[in-house]
């Protein structure tokens, strides 16, 4: 018998390729604003003082007789589609902040040498998990994926798996009260169970040693702690075979010298030729298979080298929201890719949360550099320890699904946030456990400046601990005169690559007028003009991600006829076209491409 842990909460990897079935599709709901299936009436929490409770939602109870008092009943509720948000399915839930219970059915027949789990890709924003009234778990945080083993709860037939969504918004919350998007709720991502045997391949890292391109290292993680379990890393192209062994925490590390391998000739990962090998990871029991690119990403100076190449990022902002309502499938992605594609990008800021894995595959596959964010976003409560635990959880699970995308070269700690000290602890301490769980790639953060004598200057203290020096700017659309804008003048102390994270202006698409009339097209289009040009004169300039590829919905947009909810700082309408800017920076792109490649 194995010594495992049958509860093991581990987030398991490369999910895609397991042996999964997937739970999408329709689910019951019931909208439940006072908490009514959690609570008891005078509050206390059914799964705490009286967990087999009929009034527990989660117990899925159905009246076993006429005269039976049961106020729900999950099969008569309507249903949502999973993934996607609650806001735009159901006209009455599109304000809708609070508590809605999902219910799924399901058979499933289990071997007994088997294990299963339930991986949810996100949920929106704190979901308490329970299965045939077993609760499994709570995970709080809505942009990245999370587990639950249920090999003991499974049942062949008449599971009912019942989520408790909340996406009320807190002040100790990360993302805190207040932002400029939409709180969209529900099971946002897709929902797999996940078959495993006993002893499985819980994770693992391939990637380029760190400075040195002539070795891939990394490690497997088993499930258990087993020592001297077989493990093999093979990457068949490059004719690599590396046999490895595990040590009693079920761990084994590894190093491959190619330079040593003399019929092998890696080719690098590049935006121009985004190559991926097949690697395999193999054990007496199982065979996982990934497609893992091999670059290097650092800094020199002013200069970002990939594979020891200068670049300038030539990026694009996106949040994850597609047509007017949270992105979630893979066409979703690949036509906000395409579209970045088409202006000439080599690099996407996905922003200001962890987008869905399909992002960074399909960056992967087609070349184009990421920035992923965790929601550390304006005025979060810097001083709280459970705040700063769970921004550090969502970091951690990002970093565990995503580590070994070549794409993705720069984990970006925060968005715009106020200074003080609390807020440099909590920022300096993101960063260094940043740098132990993943040192191989750069970190930064989208920081504000200050004005002094009309000089931009760019010296936020945060500076200091980051790769990359980011920051925001809104000339001619929050302050600053848009005729004199190219003159504008910047400043840093810090001899590091600079990226503009961020600046942009609003056009309703098909509004005409002149160049100084707000909201049109003709507006926006000269905003762009005037800030590449300046954007071009900041020392050690080396990117630039305008703020945003396409309108997005947000509570704070609320000029009628214009607005109407949505953020118009897109190059694109949330309808799908294209406005004038658009135009502007793929122009802008075309040139820094030859400048640069
Ligand atoms: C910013 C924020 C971004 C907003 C944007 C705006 O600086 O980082 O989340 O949406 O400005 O449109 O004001």
């Amino acid at each position: 018998m194995l010594p495992f842990a049958l509860f093991s909460q581990g987030l398991l990897t490369n999910t895609g390729t397991r042996n999964i079935t997937s739970l999408d599709g329709k689910w019951n709901y019931i909208v439940d604003p006072y908490e009514n299936g959690y609570y008891n009436f005078h509050s206390e929490v059914f799964d705490q003082k009286n967990p087999t409770s009929t009034s527990a939602f989660y117990n899925n109870y159905h009246a076993k007789n006429k005269s039976e008092l049961v106020e729900y009943d999950f099969d008569k509720s309507p249903t949502l589609v999973v993934p996607g948000d609650w806001n735009t399915q159901k006209e009455n839930l599109f304000y809708y902040e609070g508590t809605v219970w999902y219910k799924k059915s399901f058979d499933y027949k289990l071997d007994e040498n088997k294990r299963l789990f339930v991986y949810f890709g996100a949920v929106n924003y704190k979901a308490d998990v329970y299965l045939n009234g077993t609760k499994l778990g709570v995970h709080e945080g809505g942009f990245t994926p999370f587990n639950f083993e249920i090999t003991s709860t499974v049942k062949p037939q008449g599971n009912y798996l019942v989520v408790k969504v909340d996406n009320k918004r807190r002040i100790d919350a990360v993302p805190t009260v207040n932002t400029d998007w939409w709180n969209y709720g529900g099971i946002t991502r897709d929902v797999t169970l996940i078959e495993e045997p006993v002893l499985f391949i819980q994770d693992y890292q391939v990637q380029l040693k760190k400075g040195d391109n002539t070795a891939i290292a990394g490690y497997v993680s088993l499930s258990n702690e087993v020592q001297n379990e077989k493990i093999t890393i093979s990457i068949p192209e490059l004719k690599i075979e590396k046999e490895v062994q595990t040590s009693v925490d079920g761990k084994a590390q590894f190093e491959i010298d190619i330079a040593s391998n003399t019929q092998n000739d890696l080719k690098y990962w590049s935006t121009e030729s985004p190559k991926l090998y097949e690697v395999f990871i193999n054990t007496s029991h199982q065979t996982l298979k990934d497609n893992i690119g091999f670059r290097t990403i650092e800094t020199k100076g002013s200069d970002i080298l990939l594979n020891g190449k200068s670049i300038y990022l030539r990026g694009i902002s996106i949040h994850e929201e597609y047509k007017g309502h949270r992105a979630t499938s893979e066409s979703d992605a690949l036509t906000l890719l395409t579209w970045a594609k088409e202006l000439g990008c080599n690099y996407v800021r996905l922003a200001h949360y962890p987008h869905n894995e399909y992002m960074v595959r399909l960056a992967d596959k087609m070349g184009l550099l990421v920035w992923e964010e965790i929601p550390v976003y304006w005025t979060i409560d810097f001083k709280n320890e459970a705040t700063y635990n769970n921004a550090k959880n969502q970091l951690t699970e990002v970093i565990t699904r995503d580590k070994n995308r070549a794409c993705v070269i720069i984990w970006s700690m925060a968005n715009e946030t106020p200074l003080s000290e609390a807020r440099n602890t909590f920022l300096t301490n993101l960063i260094n456990y940043t740098r132990k769980l993943d040192d191989s790639r750069l970190i930064s953060a989208a920081q504000l400046t200050r004005n002094e004598n009309g000089i931009g200057i760019i010296d936020d203290k945060i500076g200091e601990y980051v790769d990359i020096i980011a920051f925001n700017e809104y000339m001619g659309w929050y302050g600053g005169d848009l005729a004199t804008t190219p003159d504008a003048k910047w400043t840093t102390p810090y001899n590091k690559p600079i990226v503009v994270s961020e600046f942009g202006g609003s056009a309703k698409q098909g509004l005409h007028g002149n160049k100084d009339e707000r909201w049109t097209e003709e507006y926006q289009e000269y905003l762009y003009q005037q800030n590449l040009l300046m954007i071009d004169k900041i020392p050690n300039i080396r990117g630039v991600s305008p703020w945003i590829l396409t309108d997005f919905r947000s509570p704070r947009r609320v000029l009628p006829g214009i607005q109407d909810g949505f953020n118009r700082k897109g190059l694109i309408s949330d309808k799908g076209k294209k406005k004038k800017a658009f135009f502007v920076l793929q122009d802008f792109y075309k040139k820094k491409k030859l400048q640069f490649d």
